[in-house]
């Protein structure tokens, strides 16, 4: 049975004229089956996965870091340049008190509670001047606290 499969599966990739809409549009080769079956008629074309030899373009995506450590009542550093299209890391503490760290453009919001480093990763898709700034209330000058993200 699996056999006549194969073999009709062969009939019909070695003759093109072959009608092929009696086939079942299911009919597959059962995934038991290896892919390097020996096949008696010896006339077997080996299965070569057309794969392209060209790399895939990667749109040219560079990863920049920073490490940014918030304080009362700032940032360090206070400006941080990427082109647009980066994949932009941010690894970020605070210093004394719990501070955000909110880039609303791109949806990152990072909590650092303490000197425990935090990671987030976003892409500057658009270009631009953005702010980073504190998302918890950490005393008299929270609203003063802030930071440039520039998109060239
Ligand atoms: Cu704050």
């Amino acid at each position: 049975m699996r056999w006549e499969l194969l073999l009709i599966l062969l009939v019909a990739c070695a003759a093109p004229e072959v009608h092929v809409d009696r086939v079942p549009a299911d009919m597959r080769e059962p995934t038991g089956v290896p892919a390097s079956v020996p096949i008696s008629s010896g006339d077997q074309q080996p299965e070569v996965p057309e794969v392209s030899p060209e790399p895939q373009p990667e749109g040219e995506q560079v990863l920049k870091t920073f490490e940014i450590e918030a304080f009362q009542f700032g940032y360090e550093p206070s400006t941080i340049e990427v082109n647009q299209g980066d994949r932009v890391q941010i690894t970020a503490w605070s210093r004394d008190v719990p501070h955000g760290l909110r880039i609303r453009e791109f949806g990152l919001n990072m909590e650092l509670r303490d000197k425990t480093p935090v990671t987030a990763e976003f892409v500057a898709s658009k270009k631009g001047e953005y702010s980073y700034r504190c998302s918890i209330p950490c005393g008299h000058g929270h609203r003063d606290m802030e930071g440039t993200l520039i998109v060239k």
